[in-house]
């Protein structure tokens, strides 16, 4: 009998530590729970939380066999080992220390520098000065990191393959427009964050996608309590029954339903969360994540429809024949036709 756990993150939607950790988690598809430690209430500080993490910062990661981990580097050398699929390490040797090199450039010369318990220190209640001095040293920072990227990188931090170098260097390029530094001036760390911030794993681990993101800062944040959801041989279909301005409905291909997951809680209504790649006139303007709740039940053949469908689309890289025609899309109206697929109550 099994008797590993399943993982335990602590994080902060903003640190761009847990950041990092949230990325590999995604990358490596390993299910976990998140508990958030408000760092803005100083809940890091308190004493349940020091005695797991006695440094009193996030990330701390629970890991499956219960031993607690902090440092967001060695817990994702360990996330390399434990899980070796998906790896975040090249082979080659040589390779594999320049990742490490670009992860300690942003971890140990640029990220300390400009943490909140530094600002505090250098200037008080002063907001702008703070500003001022995180602007200024990453800017400094990334002068050196984007001279570096330019011997290394080639569609990502180091070649073309994504390793946890690209998870630093993302976390980074996010505080750095949190400040407000200039981004022209680094066109290699734009490019690579720009490629890297459309991939599935990427916005699931974005800060504004995470629980604990005040809802007026969540980025793809779109709310309805209630509606139907078809699934349709080529689309999730949600038709909100009491649209609002913000949100009407969704329709998106299967395909772009990535990272999703069901989940049957002790208490409550079955639901099926993952991260939604909006499409033109698809009725999201932006990426975010997707949690349908199945209130009068349909989860589980929701979901086995689902996997079947994509299985298929997968094996033959098309819609299978005997799916089609696709039924036309009724945007807007919140009346389900009748001749459409499965529907469920949400
Ligand atoms: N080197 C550490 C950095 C951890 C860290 O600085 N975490 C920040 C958030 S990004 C924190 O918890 N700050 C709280 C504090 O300084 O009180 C790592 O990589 O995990």
């Amino acid at each position: 009998m099994s008797t590993e756990q399943t993982p335990v993150l602590y994080s902060y939607f903003r640190s761009s530590a847990s950041w990092r950790v949230r990325i590999a988690l995604a990358w490596k598809g390993i299910d976990f729970e998140l508990k958030p430690i408000d760092l803005s209430k100083q809940q890091q500080k308190t004493e349940e939380y020091t005695k797991i993490v006695p440094t009193q910062k996030v990330p701390a990661l629970i890991t499956k066999e219960g031993k607690t981990l902090s440092q967001s580097q060695a817990i994702l050398e360990y996330l390399e080992e434990a899980y070796p699929e998906r790896p975040m390490l090249p082979k080659c040797l040589y390779a594999r220390a320049e990742v490490r090199e670009i992860c300690q450039i942003v971890a140990c010369d640029i990220h300390p520098i400009q943490n909140l318990g530094v600002l505090i220190r250098v200037a008080g209640d002063d907001l702008e000065k703070r500003a001022e001095w995180a602007r200024e040293s990453i800017e400094l920072g990334f002068k050196g990191l984007e001279a570096r990227l330019g011997l290394t990188s080639g569609i990502y931090c180091v070649g073309n393959s994504i390793t946890m170098a690209d998870f630093f260097v993302t976390a980074m390029v996010g505080n750095a427009k949190r400040w407000s530094v200039d981004m022209t001036a680094f066109p290699i760390l734009t490019r690579i964050n720009n490629t890297l911030s459309t991939l599935p794993e990427f916005i699931a681990a974005s800060p504004f996608h995470q629980p604990d993101c005040p809802p007026d800062l969540k980025e793809g944040y779109y709310e309805s309590d209630k509606g139907t959801v078809i699934l349709s041989n080529q689309r999730i279909i949600y038709l909100a029954q009491n649209p609002t301005p913000e949100f009407k409905n969704l329709n998106v291909p299967v395909l772009n339903f990535k990272n999703w997951k069901l989940e049957q809680p002790w208490f409550g209504a079955n639901f099926v969360a993952g991260v939604v790649i909006p499409v033109h006139g698809g009725g999201l303007t932006k990426a975010g994540n997707l949690k349908i709740t199945f209130s009068e039940g349909g989860a589980i053949e929701f979901t086995n429809i689902l996997r079947n469908l994509l299985e298929r689309i997968g094996e033959s890289n098309e819609v299978p024949r005997e799916y089609e025609p696709l039924p036309a899309y009724q945007g807007g109206s919140s009346q389900p036709a009748d001749d459409l697929p499965p529907q469920y109550s949400a």
